[in-house]
């Protein structure tokens, strides 16, 4: 493919003249894609485009906006396949779930679609009962969406669509590792005919510059805690963004002591190994009861052996390769910190070799038991890779504290067959995303996506960006030839 930024409805070049590869992880000769480098130039002429485009937009009504999403969704269901397969292709993660990831993005804008009819601000009542309030919402402005390489097709689709169906425009700046993904997204949206300008993408080395574009009124971005924290401090000094960051985890499954065991092996080898661990909801720790830990143990160590790592179009293939070189490099480093800092390792995970290994950045499952310890730096800093840690607790009140004892706090499951038990768990840990007797991983759309401390800030995505992308007004109107006002405020004009 040979990848152009898409700028006021054309397909073009970067003034940079620069270039960059999107290869394929499971086999690194493939090269997928070609893309260019943008300037900060691209990124100025991005930003005008959508704000050109933005005061047309704001003005059509919100069912209107709606119908493009409705084109769009009906072009992208056609191909939903060749999707699904380039995205596997592309970012790695096994073929069923390059079907989920499209699947969420059509999801995505199948039910913002399904908003544009229905209300969608509030109507309050005044002490005058001749007056009328309004909460009603105003789009920003020009939206940039930073998105990562874990979900190129559904990630893109949760940040755009909110942002346009409220009367934003949008300059997406895409993960350079799924640069093709991105690159189709914006051959659908052409074809399905929004304005020039409404949806914008650039490719590959600009996230600074956009960020820091004078124009941009809101930053949605989905990555690492360092690209978050650089983008809240860009947010601090000016006077006129806001940004909602979504930002990883280390979540963890708490299997009490009553667990059903089918429920808590299988929930955990879901949410430790799909996507080879590299989704922001995936657990890397695994907090249980001493009572059911043995047999936890075996169980999981023995499902956890038999999974299949390979190629993955191949449809009985679990685990795909990781995402890059760095991604080996920081996953080997993590399973090495975890011997030194006293791991009983129960599978050894390494980077594997030979056939089909030898062509991409495959890893197998680490697996280790280590005792609950605040100095240790494997138990608190996010891998994202297929190495998760079992600690062992002796009560409820100890695994919540364990679970608590992070900076982070998205995603966080319990397996119990005690509603009680499961209801402390709701009170007393910290996290955006709760599940009772399901793995870590797998929300769907039209519930809020964030978590809380250095998982984001506070602002959640998917269904409820659009508190993010708007402003709420109020707009109050008197039915009365006087003016009556609240708070006791009516006074006898002289
Ligand atoms: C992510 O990894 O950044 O809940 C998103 C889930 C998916 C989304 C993951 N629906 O696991």
């Amino acid at each position: 493919m040979k990848g152009q930024n898409y700028i006021n409805g054309a397909f073009v070049d970067s003034s940079s003249g620069e270039k960059f590869e999107s290869r394929n992880p499971a086999n690194i000769d493939e090269v997928l894609g070609t893309f260019p480098l943008s300037s900060e130039n691209d990124v100025d002429n991005a930003v005008q485009a959508a704000k050109t485009a933005y005061d047309k937009w704001r003005k059509l009504s919100r069912i209107k906006r709606g119908e493009y999403l409705d084109e769009f969704v009906q072009l992208l269901k056609k191909d939903r396949e060749s999707l699904s397969q380039l995205v596997t292709k592309e970012c790695g993660k096994g073929i069923a779930e390059g079907r989920a990831d499209v699947t969420e993005g059509i999801h995505m804008i199948q039910y913002m679609f399904g908003t544009t009819r229905m209300s969608h601000g509030d109507i309050i009542d005044s002490e005058i009962v001749e007056k009328d309030s309004f909460m009603r919402r105003r789009p920003k402005g020009v939206v940039a969406a930073i998105t990562p390489w874990n979900f190129p097709f559904a990630i893109p689709l949760w940040l755009i669509c909110p942002s346009i169906v409220e009367g934003n425009t949008v300059v997406l700046k895409p993960s350079r590792e799924t640069s093709c993904v991105a690159n189709k997204i914006a051959e659908y949206a052409h074809a399905a005919g929004f304005p020039p300008g409404v949806i914008n993408i650039i490719h590959g080395g600009c996230g600074d510059s956009l960020v820091k574009h004078p124009d941009i009124q809101v930053v949605l971005f989905t990555g690492s805690c360092e690209v978050g924290e650089g983008i809240k401090k860009v947010v601090a000094e000016s006077y006129n963004k806001m940004c909602a960051c979504e930002m990883g985890g280390k979540n963890a499954i708490i299997v009490l002591d009553d667990a059903n065991m089918n429920i808590a092996v299988n929930a955990s080898v879901i949410s430790a190994f799909k996507t080879s661990g590299q989704r922001c909801t995936s657990a890397g720790r695994l907090i249980v009861h001493e009572n059911v830990l043995k047999e936890f143990e075996k169980q999981f160590v023995e499902l956890a052996k038999r999974i299949k790592i390979g190629n993955p179009l191949d449809g009985d293939v679990f685990m795909g390769p990781v995402i890059n070189q760095a991604a080996i490099e920081k996953i080997t480093q993590y399973n090495e910190l975890a011997k030194k800092e006293g791991a009983e390792v129960l599978l050894d995970g390494s980077r594997l070799t030979g056939k089909v290994y030898d062509k991409g950045y495959f890893m197998s499952p680490f697996v280790y038991r280590m005792q609950s310890n605040s100095k240790s730096r494997v138990l608190h800093e996010e891998v994202f890779g297929p190495h998760v840690a079992i600690i062992p607790v002796k009560s409820i009140d100890e695994a919540i504290n364990v679970y608590n004892d992070t900076e982070y706090g998205l995603s966080c499951a319990v397996i119990t067959e005690d509603f009680r038990k499961a209801r402390r768990i709701r009170e007393d840990c910290e996290y955006g995303l709760g599940y009772v007797n399901l793995p870590t991983i797998g929300a769907e759309v039209h519930l809020p996506f964030g978590g809380v401390k250095k998982s984001g800030t506070g602002l959640p995505s998917a269904s409820t960006l659009i508190d993010v992308v708007t402003h709420r007004t109020a707009w109050t109107v008197n039915h009365d030839v006087e003016i009556k006002m609240a708070q006791g405020l009516s006074v006898e004009l002289p």
